[in-house]
């Protein structure tokens, strides 16, 4: 119980903090962690902290103590606040959802793990077949989704870089029914970031020092007992090898690109391919004509030298039993590790030019290409060598690649690959789990509990165009959080009168504002500078977003400030987000933004004899002439995807949970105070705290209210003879004693705590069979 938690663990919930301000917030925040009590409410906000470390507080025991029960009867926990969002869904029919935010590597999909379990727990306790079924399929599709999107990066060595929404659909018994899964934003770097050609080449600096500061490489402490002694031995390892490496980058230049090569997990290679690679059976492997080592692939070579190989076997054999367990058919399977292994061998296959025309060197990998794809072999060199234009007047013609442009081509193909086969993935997925024959007059009212993954906002020293759309999708999920928690709280008080002292808090609309403004927005200058005709570059394109935001006083750009060194000349431009300032090089924007993979590919892939291809690529049947139409571009995706998003969240009841990473070093052991403190700032968990503090847990219509309880008074059992609801529950309050801890509005009745609640709720579940008992006795003329 919470309040047997004693004093020497902090305070369980923030509100009770004796003055609400940073010093003191981050005492009890840091005083719990040392406690190993990673979670602490805010109301009904629950604030996790990333243990880095196996906790013994999750499974059936820990599961059996709070199903059911109200949320401050037990300690903070994911499952309190997963168990709240199911019962305000099934006792009061409310579609609701949990939204876990956080930075990258906070604990948001280890959150959204264990709030899933909860709830498969503690639902179909009458174990129908059917019921299960769709647990089981629900449970699967994490393994699948995180296989096929998790990588390893500096800051997470399973990062999610997809965000995922998770609607659980639930008949009127609180049980599963289905599901839908919506996916936002599939890095298509993630694929092939240390690519030969684009990687290497721009090795800076400043991620050199990043890699070193970062030190993923160095070891992973978290297996480490909890002595400080291990703190300190750690942080000389994180010294000598900063030395080691400071050294060597100042006296062998040369070896800075070695360094890098070795260290850097700035690239990040989806945890699916060394899987593939290190854990797939020498049959499997010859079949996709494959060998089994990453480092043998280019796409997958720098990424391979940052992660380790124990549980690829175990990983792989896992992944495809729960592809097969989704329902999968082994065609389909089959299809999905050809596709795997053609963008390793696209990776792989280099041009030449020989007198004039390009060649693709070695043509075994394009005969490979073509049997795993079921194309044919002509066809794939054509498309990897060739461009068909329309030109001006009607008139179809082929065009030549320079060696630069079939790489392009090349490397865009393989990203359209493995973005097109994660769609796919997801879609058999939701197909599989999509809610059938659900008759609302015979099944009662479909609801659903929403659960929201996504990336956390990110800030590295070289920021591109995916970090652009992470963030701004931070800046609208934190307006969401400001519309539902901060604002509407406010102005209901405001609307019923309550006497209330406003709290003041940054609304961050003027940056979703500078990002998705139409006409204005910096998405809509991507847009118009990827739509003009001509050569538009990166570069033009920041000059017109400095000339149309130039003034906005969250964006500058090296020209608007020539004095700030800490950006480059007409490359970078910078945000100041709500959660501090971020610094985007515009190199690649144009690219990333438009669709940049030529028809050809498409047309190929449509014509491949594999029915599970030709349905990745429908548009593959549009010739040339009929290619006219610009498709939306991946910004504009992005942001309809996001708003449809927030729109589908701002319906339901909201619960948050708030991670925080307490170090970089992924330490058990590290609370980095500023690090955390940061984080507390930007979430607005301060604010949270104040406005929760100075409100009222909960509220009621009077009517509904009188409904509920009037049983537990004797001036309103069984009907009232006062001349209003408001009196009736004035009666209820007083009889109970708790009128000092409400306020009364003009249509509902605030409670400051939940604890007078609590105590209605109990004697009303006493009540219950003695009136059951009560009116039976009536029916049979006993009484
Ligand atoms: V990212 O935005 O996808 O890059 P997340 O999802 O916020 O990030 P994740 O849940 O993947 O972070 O957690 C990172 C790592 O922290 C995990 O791989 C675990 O090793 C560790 N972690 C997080 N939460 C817990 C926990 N409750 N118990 C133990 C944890 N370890
Ligand atoms: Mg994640």
């Amino acid at each position: 119980m919470a309040e047997l938690e004693g004093l020497e663990f902090g305070k369980s919930d923030f509100v009770l903090l004796d003055e609400v301000n940073m010093e003191q917030f981050m005492e009890n925040l840091k005083l719990r962690f040392e406690k190993a009590r990673i979670y602490t409410f805010i109301g009904e906000v629950v604030v996790s902290v990333n243990p880095y470390k196996q906790m013994d507080i999750y499974g059936k025991e820990a599961i059996d103590a709070y199903r059911g029960r109200e949320l401050y009867e037990n300690p903070p926990h994911l499952y309190a606040v997963a168990d709240a969002a199911y019962k305000a869904m099934k006792r009061r029919a409310k579609d609701t959802c949990i939204v876990i935010s956080g930075e990258s590597g906070a604990g948001k999909t280890e959150a959204s793990k264990y709030i899933m379990q909860y709830i498969a727990a503690i639902t179909n306790p009458s174990q129908r077949a059917e019921v299960e079924s769709v647990k089981n399929v629900l449970l699967k599709s994490n393994c699948v989704l995180e296989a096929f999107g998790n990588a390893k990066t500096n800051r997470n060595d399973n990062s999610s870089r997809f965000g995922k929404y998770m609607d659980i659909n639930f008949n009127f018994n609180g049980d599963p029914t289905g599901g839908h899964i919506n996916n936002y934003l599939l890095e298509k770097r993630d694929i092939q970031t240390c690519l030969a050609g684009s990687g290497k080449e721009h090795v800076e600096k400043a991620i050199f020092i990043r890699s070193i500061t970062d030190s993923s490489f160095v070891m992973n402490v978290s297996t480490f007992p909890q002595f400080n002694f291990c703190t300190v031995l750690y942080c000389v390892c994180v010294c000598v090898c900063v030395c080691v490496c400071v050294c060597v980058c100042v006296c062998v230049c040369v070896c800075v690109c070695v360094c890098v090569c070795m260290c850097v997990c700035v690239c990040v290679c989806v945890c699916v391919f060394p899987q593939l690679l290190r854990g797939g059976s020498e049959e499997m492997l010859g079949s996709l004509h494959l060998q089994n080592d990453p480092v043998n692939y280019v796409y997958t070579r720098e990424g391979a030298a940052s992660t380790t190989s124990n549980n690829d076997r175990s990983n792989h054999r896992a992944v495809l039993s729960a592809l097969q367990v989704i329902g999968f058919s082994e065609e389909e399977i089959d299809s999905i590790y050809r596709i795997l292994g053609t963008i390793l061998i696209l990776g792989n296959l280099q041009f030449e030019t020989d007198s004039e025309s390009v060649q693709v060197v070695g043509l075994e990998a394009v005969s490979h290409i073509a049997g795993l794809t079921t194309t044919k072999p002509d066809n794939v060199t054509k498309s990897l060598l060739f461009r068909t234009v329309a030109t001006g007047g009607g008139e179809v013609i082929e065009k030549g690649h320079t060696e630069k442009e079939a790489c392009f081509g090349r490397d865009a193909f393989a990203k359209a690959l493995y973005e097109r086969l994660f769609c796919w993935i997801v879609a058999r997925i939701n197909a599989v789990i999509e809610v059938k024959d659900y008759n609302p007059v015979l099944h009662g009212k479909n609801t659903v509990i929403g659960v929201l993954d996504i990336y956390g906002f990110e800030i590295f020293e070289n920021n591109s165009f995916e970090q652009f759309c992470i963030n701004y999708c931070n800046e609208k999920l934190q307006q969401l959080f400001i519309e539902l928690i901060l604002r509407q709280e406010q102005d209901e008080y405001q609307r019923e009168g309550i006497t209330w002292q406003h709290i003041d808090y940054f609304n961050n609309q003027i940056i979703v504002d500078l990002v998705e403004q139409p006409h204005k927005g910096i998405i809509s200058v991507l847009d118009e500078a990827c739509l003009t005709v001509g050569k538009v570059t990166d570069t033009i394109c920041l000059e017109s977003m400095d000339a149309k935001l130039g003034q906005h006083p969250h964006y500058t750009s090296r020209k608007l400030t020539p004095s700030d060194k800490t950006m480059e000349f007409h490359r970078d431009f910078r945000i100041r987000h709500y959660a501090g300032d971020v610094t985007y090089s515009v190199e690649g924007f144009l690219d990333k933004n438009k669709d940049p993979l030529f028809q050809d590919f498409k047309r190929l892939m449509y014509n491949s004899s594999n029915p599970v291809l030709k349905e990745m690529w429908p548009d593959g049947q549009l010739s040339i002439t009929e290619v006219t139409k610009r498709p939306l571009t991946a910004a504009t995706l992005f942001k309809n995807s996001i708003v449809a998003l927030v729109d589908k969240l701002g319906c339901k009841e909201p619960y948050y949970v708030r991670c925080i990473k307490p170090n970089e070093m992924k330490s058990p052991v590290l609370f980095d105070d500023a690090r955390c403190q940061h984080q507390v700032a930007y979430l607005g968990l301060l604010e949270n705290v104040r406005v929760r503090r100075a409100g009222f847990a909960y509220r009621q219509p009077y009517a509904r209210f009188l409904q509920r309880y009037k049983m537990t008074c004797e001036y309103t059992w069984p009907n009232h003879l006062m001349e209003t609801d408001r009196e009736a529950v004035e009666a209820i309050v007083t009889q109970h004693g708790f009128q000092d801890d409400v306020a009364y509005g003009h249509t509902k009745l605030f409670v400051r705590t939940p604890r007078s609640l609590f105590t209605l709720e109990q004697e009303r579940a006493a009540l219950i069979p003695i009136l059951v008992l009560f009116l039976q006795k009536v029916w049979r003329g006993a009484l």
